[in-house]
């Protein structure tokens, strides 16, 4: 495939509900979308990058930058066949993972749709069955996140996953399990707490929660080795993950016992693939994580979900707990007892919806060789 144009755009989406987490409320997405043109199909990525570098350094800014400057002028004008030979390309850039993730994921979703093979097909995937969770953030009181909760589980999903931090977390745990005994639940602290708050975090352990997501700091591994060793819950790295090595590593430091992907912070399909084999020969399971992401994203993920090592149930959701409308159609959906069906036709599977992305676009540049 030539790679005849890439257009970068910014797409701007207010959630249905804001997302709350350690570091900050979300009520309005900016989302940069990649599309790669080739002299073949057209392929799209998203960025998952945040409004602000507080989950991790990078912005939908700086993943501008980077894309306009030295990513897309690196494939343009060139023969790429692969997705997987993109990284190879833009590989002498240091960081901006998740700039690098939409430009890479856009040349595998057009692969797809050349070959005309499922993307879930071409990654390797051979689940058939996707089961979902939620991630829940946190509310303006208890009883609105019981009552998320509640709604949640009605809607059938199969693992629920509360976002926590100093002041949100004991307390409302008591009444999740007083409410929910037998629930399948986990918290995220994004990085909330230090490790001389371990005899507060040895009290999560009362809760049979499945795991405690990135309690210490987001770039640690040594202090969560330390602090796995003395909890009896499962520690599950999310923000320090951010390549094959990091995931060998934590595995070796027994620092978790299980790994959260998310394809956009590792940089791209290529290297989370490779996390999810590190993490399949070190007997860690994992699981897809979310950014938010509008559909493009979540379909993305769907695809990722599919490989035999994701084996707990991801953060990957029906698009309208976040999208009054989402950019593709049909719509994410899960059924009545939280599965996610797996498309079967070529490429992403999922159809762009190109007239509301244009009403969305607040800000576009097509760059050509
Ligand atoms: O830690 O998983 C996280 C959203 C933004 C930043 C970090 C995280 C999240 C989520 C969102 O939990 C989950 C979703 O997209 O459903
Ligand atoms: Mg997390």
């Amino acid at each position: 495939m030539k790679v005849e144009a890439i257009t970068l755009r910014e797409i701007q989406m207010p959630l249905v509900h804001f997302f709350e987490t350690s570091f900050g409320r979300t009520t309005e997405r900016r989302i940069l979308l990649v599309t790669v043109h080739t002299d073949g199909p057209e392929g799209w990525g998203e960025c998952v990058a945040g409004e602000d570098p507080f989950y991790s350094e990078e912005s939908v800014e700086t993943a501008w930058y980077a894309t306009e400057r030295y990513l897309a002028p690196a494939l343009l004008g060139k023969n790429v066949e692969r997705g997987a030979d993109v990284p190879a390309l833009i590989g002498k850039i240091r960081g901006h993972r998740m700039a690098k993730c939409a430009v890479e994921n856009a040349v595998w979703d057009a692969e797809a749709q050349l070959r005309q093979v499922p993307l879930w097909k071409l990654l390797g995937g051979t689940r058939t069955e996707l089961a979902c969770g939620v991630s829940i953030g946190i509310q303006n009181s208890h009883e609105q996140l019981l009552e998320k909760i509640a709604t949640e589980l009605a809607a059938g999903y199969r693992r629920i996953k509360v976002k926590c931090k100093p002041g949100w977390d004991v307390e409302i745990f008591e009444k999740i399990r007083a409410r929910w005994p037998e629930i399948v639940l986990s918290c995220d602290a994004n990085s909330a707490y230090t490790l001389d708050q371990i005899d507060h975090l040895k009290k999560f352990d009362q809760f049979n929660l499945l795991m405690i997501e990135q309690p210490l700091w987001h770039d640690d591994f040594y202090f969560h080795a330390q602090l796995q060793k003395q909890l009896k819950s499962a520690i599950c790295l999310d923000e320090v993950i951010h390549g094959r090595r990091d995931a060998k590593a934590a595995a070796e430091l027994g620092a978790c016992r299980i790994i959260n992907v998310k394809v956009g912070r590792v940089g791209g399909f290529s290297e989370a693939i490779a996390v999810h084999n590190v993490a399949q020969a070190a007997g860690i399971p994992v699981w897809c994580g979310g950014m938010l992401e509008s559909g493009i994203g979540r379909s993305h993920n769907i695809a990722l979900s599919t490989l035999a090592n994701f084996s707990l149930p991801g953060d990957v959701s029906a698009s309208k707990r976040y999208w009054k409308e989402d950019i593709i159609e049909p719509e994410v959906k899960i059924s009545p007892d939280g599965f996610i069906p797996l498309p079967q036709s070529p490429g992403r599977g999922f159809k762009i919806k190109n007239d509301l992305i244009e009403k969305l676009t607040v800000k576009k540049q097509v760059l050509r060789a």
